[in-house]
């Protein structure tokens, strides 16, 4: 198969015709434009009209939950939005294409019909990456599993469209690395069997896409997880590279370009906090636009639990711009029952969580901990059939709990649960400066986004 693909790659034409070639049909409701700038319907009869035989609008897979069959990006500058359309051969599905249409004087033109073979449209993207603030069409073709993707760069000069680089690559990430208002490109290449593996950085010079640097990555890791471009502190930009390590572990490199170089930013300062024991995956969780890094931690006295067990507490980590890093967040995820509890910062490191599952009746308890001792519960977030609520709400009150609900998800019922203990006024130490009154329970109980 790879070198099928890298015959095919090698026999790659780029076709420029003019020629309108059929009027093939293909589904309108994939017709789908992210933007309402252009006169939709003849933009997409012109795509329409350009399609050559048998062939299908198809989605990028990037694309898919925006269901954009046509993209509009102004490729050559002019101020005005070309409309790209990525379209699948039916009869020969290894065989791909890119129609490129611009508007002058009012009518749609074809620029460019692009075939390439793969399986798959993986990624497009626009940006400059050249530097003349002109963006670049940046398209990633798979060729199946098992065989590396491919990247394109297509650039619109004087009409017409021409690959100005093409790559191979495992995972990829594209962004401006050091804010110069040019997009960096960073390509992550793996080979399993060699147990190798680098992190590439491209550049644009004369005319072409260029490697200019190369960074040695931990060859032994499973796959990636997650690779994400995005603020690694206020002011920087990195990429995250969390790959999978052993059989459910994932480590995390965060890098940086520093003096046109990428630079691991922990270097050998062994950092645990990037070592979780199951994959994590990173993102900007308090809304500051910096992405925090994700690790999970055992509760704490909590005695031995099998790792399944474990009710894991996810703590989220910035950079600090050197060597280290600072919690930033902590809460607690519950997928299965489909919900999360944030955790106040005074709480961070002063509480642990066990874990009960009974048939009829789930309990996430929150314990004070001190001197490294389990002490005495703050609350439970308890969760049953809605069929129980009345028994339960009998049997809480004959305990003298004090019980919030927090809602209904997927035929369950959510209730905080507080003991007597936790429901006195409140006191200035220990358990007492941590309780958290009704209102608090309930603004960091957060039910997780529907599938
Ligand atoms: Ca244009
Ligand atoms: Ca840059
Ligand atoms: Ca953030």
């Amino acid at each position: 198969m790879r070198s099928f693909w890298r015959l095919k790659i090698a026999l790659l034409l780029i076709i420029m015709t003019s020629t309108a070639c059929s009027f093939a049909v293909s589904p309108v409701d994939l017709l789908k434009a992210p933007s309402v700038s252009t006169d939709l319907q003849e933009m997409r009869q012109a795509i329409h009209n350009e399609l050559p035989t048998g062939a299908k609008l198809t989605i990028p897979e990037q694309l898919e939950s925006v269901k954009a069959a046509i993209i509009e990006a102004d490729l050559d500058g002019d101020g005005i939005n070309e409309a790209i359309a990525f379209y699948k051969k039916e009869i020969n599905q290894f065989e791909f294409g890119v129609l490129v249409l611009s508007k002058k004087e009012g009518k749609w033109k074809k620029i460019a019909d692009i075939k390439e073979l793969g399986s798959s449209v993986q990624f497009v993207d626009f940006k400059d990456v050249t530097g003349d603030g002109t963006p670049v069409m940046l398209v990633g073709w798979s060729g199946g599993e098992d065989v590396k993707k491919e990247l394109t760069v297509y650039q619109m000069k004087e009409g017409t469209v021409q690959d100005i680089g093409r790559f191979s690559y495992t995972e990829l990430a594209i962004g401006d690395l050091d804010n110069n208002g040019i997009a960096d490109i960073v390509l992550i290449q793996q080979d399993r069997n060699l147990m190798n593996a680098k992190a590439e950085l491209y550049k644009y010079e004369e005319g072409r896409i260029r490697l200019s640097d190369e960074h040695i990555l931990d060859g032994g890791v499973g796959g990636y997880i997650q690779v994400l471009f995005g603020k690694a502190t206020a002011s920087r930009n990195g990429i995250f590279i969390t790959a999978q390590v052993g059989a459910h572990s994932s480590f995390t490199t965060l890098l940086v370009k520093e003096d046109g170089r990428l630079k691991d930013v922990f270097g050998d300062t062994k950092q645990y906090v990037m070592l979780s024991p199951y994959g994590v995956i990173h993102r900007d969780i308090n809304q500051d636009e910096i992405i925090e890094i994700a690790s999970l931690f055992e509760p704490p006295a909590n005695g031995p639990l099998p790792l399944v067990d474990v009710p894991w507490i996810h703590r989220w980590h910035q950079w600090d711009g050197q060597a280290g890093l600072n919690l930033v967040y902590e809460n607690y995820y519950d997928y299965g029952a489909g919900f999360r509890f944030d955790f106040p910062a005074k709480w961070w490191g002063q509480y642990t969580i066990v874990k009960e599952e009974k048939e009829h009746l789930n309990l996430v308890r929150f314990y004070h901990v001190e001197n490294e001792e389990k002490g005495r519960e703050f609350f439970s977030l308890a969760y049953y059939p809605v069929d129980d609520k009345l028994k339960n709400k009998i049997e809480w009150e004959n305990q003298q709990m004090h019980t919030i609900d927090l809602g209904e998800r997927n035929g369950q019922i959510f209730t905080a649960v507080i003991p007597r203990a936790s429901q006195n006024s409140r006191g200035t130490s220990g358990f007492e400066a941590l309780r958290l009154d009704d209102e608090e329970i309930i603004s960091y109980f957060h039910f997780l986004p529907k599938e």
